[in-house]
């Protein structure tokens, strides 16, 4: 371990003899680091929108279906609601049940169904509803730490640009339903 004589912050030659170059580098990593961070930190103080123009982004009817055997990723659906004046855009989110969050999309080109990562997100309009649903935009929960089982609820944190972070759970149905619970009638 490296032994610091003196408090870097009294000897700012120092830094500056390191070279202006390095040093410029340094602070731009630092300031990488922090932006994740920050962005975090403001979402989580106030459990606000950082901008009232983007309103209040409710989540709905969120819900999953229940893996088969050695399946190793999951569909999210649910359905975002953007009351504000601004538009706003689902940019990832994290889930403790995955290693990777993404958000999909359904593709047909030349009457074959692929999935598509949305690596940009997913726009939702001002004062607009966009419903995430199997066959269509959803959410991918990628190499699932466990299975899902149906009539669990898994948590789930979705990231918007503007309105931060958006916490749900997922209810999980069996496998083949096409909504949640509450939709069907057996
Ligand atoms: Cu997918």
């Amino acid at each position: 371990m490296t032994v610091i004589p003196r408090c870097p912050q009294r000897q700012p030659k120092a830094a500056v003899a390191a070279g202006p170059r390095r040093v410029a580098k340094a602070i731009a990593a630092a300031l990488v680091l922090a932006l994740p961070l920050s962005a975090c930190g403001s979402a989580s103080n106030t459990g606000a929108p950082t901008e009232a123009a983007a309103g209040r982004i409710t989540v709905e009817r969120a819900w999953s279906r229940e893996t088969a055997p050695g399946q190793d990723a999951g569909g999210a659906f649910l359905t975002i609601v953007n009351p504000g004046s601004a538009p706003d855009r689902l940019i990832g989110g994290t889930a403790p049940i995955a290693d990777d969050v993404q958000i999909h999309m359904v593709d047909m080109t030349g009457g074959v169904m692929r999935m598509r990562q949305l690596t940009e997100g997913l726009e939702i309009p001002a004062g607009g509803t966009v419903t995430l649903k199997p066959g269509g935009y959803h959410i991918m929960l990628m190499d699932l730490q466990q299975p899902l089982d149906r009539g669990e609820a898994v948590p789930l944190t979705l990231e918007f640009e503007n309105a931060g972070r958006v916490e749900v759970n997922l209810a999980v149905q069996p496998i083949g339903a096409a909504g949640p619970e509450e939709a069907h009638h057996d």
